[in-house]
């Protein structure tokens, strides 16, 4: 009896094996918070540029413009968030205060703001109109606060820091629910008694952290994302998560720009890139503006070498002297998410039989990368860090872009990979050859008609994917 029973369990203990329950890899290097992971995967934001400077035309404000300059004749803040809505992105950023020192709300230390200004009688709120629209629309909010103040006094001495933080907390302490990135700008020029600030960075991270925990940081370095190091839409082929962080601070005494552009590999920090980059020429509204919004064509390609190069991007769309989105942009908006749409509507790979050189046991299967769920992905063995994954597409498919994931909540693995694809002739032609991938990464390739389709990727540690798709876009013309 005994016997038999030491047979069963050895029985039971095999069969557990043959299943493969096997754990899930350990994270590879610097990983992600669960909110970092949330705030990639709004992947387009909305950046709001409104203040004097709508009113003046200038892009640096002086900060000495009166009070009643600010004096929008409709300003509605629904009409933002709807069109913001429409236009497929998550959440709206706006400038509370910009480098000129205008508050947008009744900021309590400061006598430049909307309650110096004729609108509304100086009662009105621009943050709390947008936060409580973006909430209407289900969209999260999200404040650019300027460090450099070209109109407070204090600007140059040690009480501006103490300025600073108590705007901060004015913003972030509630009042406008949960505010869910603060983007603080490296900019440091002249305040005005021609004084640079020393700016007390730790101190204005705690501000904002102690008052909104979840909320993610943008600047040169951090500490939630990193800027990409340009204005004109476009992240690093190579675009690594990860950063060091290590003796930089925002403005002057950031990374090299193309660090900011491609991240480190192996770098300490998750810091992913936000591609910030205007609709029209400028930050703010101008009249003269109206006819230079950016093409279909252009934002498609801005689309690809953000987005599609693992960064999230952050379009502006200034409102203008009304304090409505003029309708030249918000026509454009639409033309846009139509475009996306439809680029995206059918993936060719769905349906596709998978399978990989190698996989880690059940729970980690090949076919997971196509069902639809972020948190399910394929991955190999601890140890095999080179695989190949093969779509065998049941019948020909056409196609030019090539989107893979990268499942980050374990870290950025992939260091590069190749595409190739099988015709009729039978034969594998490579087609793409790339190095990172991280959350997500959109390869445009020449038009290929093809009956399997596969991956060959090299990774730091066994790659782990969770999303696969081959689309044709015959609208962008995009090529890299
Ligand atoms: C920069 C500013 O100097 C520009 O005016 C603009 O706001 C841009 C988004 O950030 O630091």
């Amino acid at each position: 009896m005994r016997r038999l029973l030491s047979i069963a369990s050895a029985v039971f203990v095999l069969t557990l094996a043959g299943c493969g329950e096997v754990a899930p890899p350990e994270p590879y290097g610097a990983t992600p918070s669960p909110q970092q992971v949330e705030w990639q995967k709004m992947e387009m934001n909305m950046f709001a540029h409104f203040g004097p400077n709508t009113f003046t035309g200038l892009e640096w404000g002086l900060g000495t413009e009166a009070e009643d300059i600010f004096n929008p004749t409709a300003l509605d803040c629904d009409q933002w968030a709807s069109i913001a809505k429409a236009a497929g992105f998550k959440g709206i950023i706006i400038t509370g205060k910009h480098h000129d020192g205008f508050c947008l709300w009744p900021n309590p230390v400061s006598v430049h703001t909307v309650a110096q200004s004729p609108w509304k009688d100086g009662k009105g709120d621009v943050l709390k109109e947008l936060s409580e629209a973006c909430a209407k629309e289900g969209l999260k909010f999200g404040v650019y606060v300027s460090p450099w103040d070209r109109n407070d006094p204090h600007y140059g001495t040690p009480e501006y820091n103490d300025v600073y933080v108590k705007t901060l907390e004015s913003v972030h302490d509630g009042r406008y629910g949960e505010v869910f990135e603060q983007w603080f700008d490296g900019a440091n020029g002249e305040g005005p008694n021609g004084k640079r600030q020393v700016y007390d960075w730790p101190r204005f991270h705690e501000t904002v952290l102690k008052l909104q925990p979840r909320a993610i940081m943008f600047s040169d370095t951090g500490p939630g994302c990193r800027w990409v190091g340009n204005e004109s839409g476009i992240a690093g082929r190579t675009n690594w998560s990860p950063l060091n962080t290590k003796g930089f601070t925002p403005g002057a005494g950031a990374p090299p720009i193309d660090t900011l552009n491609s991240g480190n590999v192996h770098g300490a920090v998750w810091h992913p890139a936000e591609t910030d980059v205007s609709i029209r020429p400028g930050w703010f509204w101008r009249e003269s503006e109206n006819d230079k919004v950016k093409s279909l064509k252009k934002l498609l390609s801005i689309y690809y070498t953000s987005v599609g190069r693992n960064s999230l991007l952050l379009l502006n769309v200034p409102p203008d002297n009304r304090g409505l989105i003029h309708s030249a942009d918000s026509a454009r908006l639409m033309e846009f998410k139509a475009a996306l749409d439809e680029i995206f509507k059918v993936n060719l790979a769905d349906g596709a039989k998978v399978s990989a050189t190698d996989c880690r046991g059940k729970g980690f299967k090949a076919r997971n990368i196509l069902d639809g769920d972020f948190d399910s992905y394929w991955a190999t063995s601890d140890g095999v860090n080179k695989a190949t994954v093969t779509f065998d597409l049941a019948g020909e498919k056409t196609f030019n872009r090539v989107l893979i994931q990268e499942y980050i909540p374990l870290g950025q693995r992939v260091k590069a990979f190749t595409v190739e694809a099988m015709g009729e002739d039978g034969q594998w032609k490579e087609i793409a050859r790339e190095t990172t991938i991280g959350y997500k990464r959109i390869v445009p390739v020449s038009k290929t008609t093809a009956q399997k389709v596969r991956i060959n990727l090299e990774a730091y540690a066994s790659p782990v994917i969770n999303g696969f798709g081959l689309y044709d876009d015959n609208i962008s013309e995009y090529s890299e």
